[in-house]
């Protein structure tokens, strides 16, 4: 089956079979966005925002972006954006399935210290390194941080190589 085709599908039939979620905040100051390089576990070798899966305390989608946030670079944000929702789809390792809910905010306590799993780095908004990001960033990472709210989906390989991608913005 071609991979339009398997998208296609895979992408019903995660409307019967919420997807396991997952956060991700960038904090943004003065054309400055802050990245950090994941030093273990998935996607080791990235430059990500901060984020990871809720835990049974947590009582929201928000409470973890904001655990999870303070656990990896010791920042606590304030007001927190809600500015995407991305699925990813893997062909062949289904468990990797995750929805990802994205989030910017300008304001926050703390100073972005490095910790066992992060190593954060403030990059100019227009030097943001895509080539060492996820694939999928560059196709809505701009536009969130352009003020835009976006949904997403994206199939990738076991490879992590990306097959197929949809971005839409929502008014
Ligand atoms: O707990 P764990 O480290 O596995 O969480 C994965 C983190 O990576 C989580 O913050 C969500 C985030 N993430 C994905 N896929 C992608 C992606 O394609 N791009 C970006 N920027 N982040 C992603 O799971």
């Amino acid at each position: 089956m071609d991979n339009n085709k398997k998208f296609t599908e895979i992408k019903s039939e995660h409307l019967n079979n919420p997807l396991r979620q997952a956060t991700l905040i960038f904090l943004v100051k003065d054309g400055l966005v802050l990245l950090a390089m994941k030093k273990r576990g998935f996607a080791e070798g990235k430059w990500n925002g901060s984020g990871g899966k809720p835990k049974p305390e947590d009582k929201t989608i928000e409470a973890t972006a904001r655990r999870e946030m303070f656990e990896e670079t010791m920042v606590s944000p304030k007001k927190l954006k809600r500015v995407a929702v991305l699925n990813f789809f893997f062909l062949k390792k289904q468990d990797w399935n995750q929805q990802v809910i994205v989030f910017i905010t300008n304001e926050w306590t703390g100073i972005p210290r490095e910790t066992e799993e992060m190593s954060p780095r403030w990059f100019k908004i227009n030097e943001i390194p895509y080539e060492e990001m996820w694939e999928d960033d560059a196709l809505w990472l701009p536009k969130v941080l352009n003020g835009k709210i976006v949904e997403g989906n994206f199939l990738f390989d076991e490879n992590q190589k990306m097959q197929e991608y949809e971005v839409t913005e929502v008014a």
